[in-house]
């Protein structure tokens, strides 16, 4: 059976094996596997498309001209762009060498990527013309490599001093291979620190190897093996693991086409199926929201008709919307993904109809992938139908946090297990359904909100004596921050005061949306902040 004696749960699907030679790179193991494709990407808004050979070409390109420049195995480069075609040909370049990756959200304040900077401690960055300014104000001596919009690369733009070269140039240099003293490669090199806030506290670098991230391609591939070719929407947010493995590494692997919008946009969505038979989209769950809410419209506006998939992923998914959706887009199949990026990606998913018809699941298991569900108070782990705290462990689990090992000690056990800070429980067929979150993580949209960095940030603040922020549930964005303020003897600062100091510092989707003043935060006897007694109070109103 999946459950064993000892109550591990094993994945029911056929287990993927991994590839036996250590010296891999993810971009080598992406771009020697056999497909039928032929175009990997078009850009949804110019039709700009690059084909799997002009691709590969152009990684290659790319790759040498890194290579010349001094980039060697270990070096972190930092990535800063909306998503595009380009954005992979970076990723998929700089892991090819042994370098390892680091995005952000381009929403970020140029404080926020000045603390990832600091942190990860890049040797260069590639960045858009529109975002190059953050990156100059983080760090005004780090070397930039310019990604040109297409317009702009035959323009004479005035030259930044920062700017070594451009993403375009380096595609087209073509370098002979020879320049590339390409050192070795090995499964357990890291390729990626993608910042994630985990269980507690402010976010911190989460360590992927390559290994993690071939498991992924593997687990992301495994879906469409017996599948005609697809054509993908790609809308959420490349930096973000979700549309890293899927669309920036996992999808390139299969042979799919995928359809890039710069960022969401609802018209420019629909419209992109339409006129390009869009069918597969990977969305987060405020998006279905929005889809079920204007079902009407939209179906009276939009040919949907080669539409067969929709998968929800990075934050729950109410039942109410999955009947919903399912009544409205009857001929889609809703399909849910799982995750964390300390899991490189899906944990758990349902990959057909009769998966999925289990409204609210997350799914089984990925290949490979085992679970626990342990009582949180007294560390038993629970058997079938029980709920408590998620534990994984598999071949996608991170290598740990960066430069953190007390975070990664308290989220890593000596067996390989990692606490989800999910509260879970496993059904007696293996679905993984999801009922509360554990850990501090406020989930806006899908984007990570640490509560920690906000409840820093308010005691910055002269009138505020104490804080403390929790998640609010919220129709359309699923939870938003909310802060529990203690303001100092004699000061009459208001909510609209509080939210506005906050959202003059913070990128526009960690801002804080409610407000409630108190006389003081409620802590256990070693100081912690009792979240779930607020989260009851600011509930039960
Ligand atoms: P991070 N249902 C409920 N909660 C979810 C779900 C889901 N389907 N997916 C993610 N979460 C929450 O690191 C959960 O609390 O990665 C989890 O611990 O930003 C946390 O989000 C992790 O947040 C996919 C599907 C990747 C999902 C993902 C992971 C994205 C979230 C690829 O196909």
């Amino acid at each position: 059976g999946f459950c064993s004696s000892n109550s591990i749960y094993y994945s029911k699907r056929k287990p993927l094996p991994l590839p036996p030679n250590p010296s891999l790179d993810v971009t080598t193991f992406i771009s020697s596997r056999a497909h039928h494709g032929t175009t990997a990407f078009i850009d949804s808004s110019t039709g700009h498309h690059l084909t799997f050979p002009h691709l590969w070409l152009s990684v290659h390109s790319v790759a040498s001209s890194l290579s010349s420049m001094g980039i060697r195995k270990g070096d972190v480069i930092l990535l800063l762009s909306p998503n595009s075609i380009y954005f992979p040909v970076v990723c998929l370049s700089v892991m090819s060498l042994g370098a390892i990756i680091t995005t952000t959200n381009p929403l970020n304040t140029s404080t926020e990527i000045a603390k990832q900077i600091k942190d990860s401690n890049p040797v260069l960055a590639f960045a858009t013309s529109q975002l190059l300014p953050k990156i100059t104000a983080a760090s005004p001596n780090l070397p930039i490599i310019l990604i040109e919009e297409e317009e702009e690369q035959e323009r004479n733009k005035p030259k930044q001093p920062r700017v070594v070269d451009t993403l375009h140039n380096m595609m087209t240099k073509r370098e002979p291979s020879v320049n590339r003293v390409k050192q070795q490669v090995n499964q357990d090199d890291t390729a990626t620190l993608l910042y994630s806030s985990g269980t507690t506290g402010p976010s911190k670098g989460v360590v992927s190897s390559h290994r993690n991230l071939i498991s992924m391609v593997q687990i992301v591939i495994g879906r469409f093996e017996k599948e005609e070719l697809q054509t993908f929407i790609c809308t959420v947010p490349m930096f973000h693991i979700y549309g890293l493995v899927a669309f920036a590494t996992g999808l390139l692997a299969s042979g799919s086409t995928i359809v890039v919008l710069s960022k969401f946009e609802m018209h420019d969505m629909l419209s992109s199926i339409e006129r390009f038979r869009a069918t597969y989209l990977p969305l987060v769950p405020p998006i279905l929201v929005a889809m079920v809410n204007n079902a009407e419209a939209i179906k009276g506006k939009y040919d949907l008709s080669s539409l067969h998939s929709v998968l929800s992923g990075g934050a729950p998914l109410s039942k109410e919307v999955i009947e919903g959706f399912v009544e409205k887009y009857p001929k889609v199949t809703i399909l849910q993904g799982y995750g964390l990026t300390e899991s490189t990606g899906v944990g758990a998913s349902t990959d057909s109809l009769e998966e999925s018809r289990r409204y609210g699941t997350a799914g089984l298991l990925s290949p490979g992938t085992e679970a626990k569900i342990v009582e949180p108070e007294s560390g038993e782990a629970l058997p079938v139908n029980k709920t408590g705290e998620l534990w994984l462990r598999g071949p996608t689990i991170m290598k740990g946090y960066f430069s953190n090992e007390e975070a990664t000690a308290s989220t890593l056990d000596s067996e390989g297990w990692l606490r989800t800070g999910d509260v879970c429980y496993i059904d007696n067929d293996g679905f993984i359904f999801i009922v509360d979150r554990l850990k501090e993580l406020i989930k806006y949209k899908g984007y990570q909100v640490p509560p920690a960095e906000l409840e820093a940030l308010l005691l910055t603040h002269p009138a505020i004596l104490d804080a403390a922020v929790i998640p609010y549930p919220d129709k359309e964005a699923g939870q938003v921050p909310m802060a529990y303020v203690v303001r100092k003897p004699g000061s009459n600062l208001s909510e609209s005061q509080v939210m506005d100091f906050v959202a003059k510092q913070v990128a526009p989707y960690k801002r804080i949306r409610r407000v409630t003043f108190t006389s003081s935060v409620p802590k256990n006897p070693s100081g912690k902040i009792l979240r779930k007694d607020l989260i009851k109070l600011a509930t039960s109103k």
